[in-house]
């Protein structure tokens, strides 16, 4: 079928027409629930079964934009060929994919209704207990095998071919690492943080570090990355997590996507500024995404180098040193990473409604201060960073300023 983009309708006739999924005749509702940046998303369910898939559908421009932003559909493939990668790894903390159709761009795979998007969690103050461990080793896993330490040369050169992804590479070299830097049109921010933000754009030490942070992004081909793992890319219960999107998967840096979980955090850390009312659960609530951060870093190096040791393959990864050396690099490539995701989320393209949700304007200015404030000092701190804790006590030393 050549491609056009399905109506709710036209969703249901198509997965009623894929075997094994549901019976003949079976009676199914159809609802479009995308609300991301770029796709559309189909929740199908059969209520007689209780039966249910999610059908998502690239489109062949940014949603977020319009039409006038094209966009490869290509990049359905790289989404469900990543969720398959990632599924056969980590298969409890991954959407299962059914069903792949290279024309209309389009993954039928497993629904995860059940679960919520952890953003929306933070900003309602829940907490996940089990989050760090769950995706530490959804973190460690992935990037372990797919990188030159555990899988096999050829493999790896193959996966990189796979996964060449520039238009969804150029959106990330753009709205993460160069837009937000300079007056760029893109650039989207309160008007009431200009000052701020024009300190940004006048800032040659920190411009240059996150130059040097762009240009691992274009060149370091170490690991397939999931490419976007920011809070909304997760869903999450109380026991259990799934991490969905990876359309912007690609060689790439490890640090990249351990500093998207950890910048995530940290923006909601900042917003808890205006999200939060009672200064008393506002600390609390903040020492609990601070432990989060280290939590996650402790989680994700502790099952990486436990499968360095067992499974590495690389025969050079076992020389005495070589594994130190490439974690102090890691956690550094992780702070400076976060940082870039944080000023880029509070001056760019698609800012979170950690921040944007803050109804009070001087409030959501003072969040956005604080956030702007940190992701500095991340980028710019990061050489001395060499433990979890280095990170949150930068945070700590900015928030008390
Ligand atoms: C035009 S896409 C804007 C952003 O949405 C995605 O989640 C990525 O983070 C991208 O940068
Ligand atoms: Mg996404």
């Amino acid at each position: 079928m050549a491609y056009r983009a399905l109506t709710e309708q036209e969703a249901v006739e198509y997965v009623k027409g894929l075997p094994g999924l549901f019976t003949e005749g079976a009676e199914l509702t159809s609802r479009e629930i995308g609300d991301g940046n770029l796709n559309l998303v189909f929740d199908i369910q059969e209520s007689a079964t209780g039966k249910k898939v999610i059908v998502k559908q690239a489109l062949p421009f940014a949603r977020v934009v319009g039409e006038s932003w094209p966009l490869t559909i290509d990049r359905a493939r790289i989404e469900s060929e990543a969720l398959r990668i990632q599924h056969k790894y980590v298969p409890d903390l991954v959407p299962e994919v059914y069903h792949f159709d290279q024309e209309l761009a389009l993954t039928v795979m497993e629904n995860v209704g059940d679960h919520i998007i952890m953003r929306k969690g933070l900003i309602e103050g829940k907490r996940y207990p089990l989050f760090p461990k769950q995706i530490g080793r959804f973190l460690a896993h992935t990037l372990f095998y797919t990188s030159d330490l555990g899988a096999h040369p050829y493999d790896k050169k193959a996966l990189v071919g796979t996964f060449i992804n520039p238009e969804l590479c150029k959106i990330t070299e753009d709205l993460v690492f160069t837009d937000p830097y300079e007056n760029a049109p893109t650039n989207d921010f309160n008007p009431l943080i200009r000052r701020e933000v024009e300190a940004i754009w006048n800032n040659k030490p920190l411009k240059l570090e996150i130059a040097k942070l762009k240009y691992d992004f274009l060149t370091r081909a170490e690991a397939l990355l999931h490419g976007d793992l920011h809070t909304g890319s997760i869903f999450i219960t109380e026991t259990s997590l799934k991490a969905i999107d990876p359309e912007f998967a690609y060689y790439g840096p490890i640090g990249f996507d351990i500093g998207a979980v950890i910048a995530n955090l940290l923006l909601n850390y900042a917003g808890q500024h205006g999200l939060q009312e009672d200064p008393g659960e506002r600390d609390s609530y903040r020492e609990y995404l601070l432990e989060t951060v280290e939590d996650v870093w402790n989680e994700f190096v502790s099952q990486f180098v436990q499968l360095w040791h067992k499974q590495a393959k690389e025969r050079s990864a076992h020389v005495e040193g070589l594994w130190q050396s490439y974690v102090k690099r890691l956690i550094q490539d992780t702070a400076g990473y976060a940082g870039c995701k944080i000023l880029r989320r509070v001056i760019g393209l698609a800012g979170v409604a950690d921040l944007n949700t803050i109804a009070d304007d001087e409030k959501r200015a003072e969040a956005e201060r604080l956030a702007l404030a940190i992701g500095e000092a991340l980028i710019l701190g990061r050489s001395n960073v060499d433990e979890s804790t280095d990170i949150t006590d930068i945070v700590r030393q900015v928030t008390a300023r």
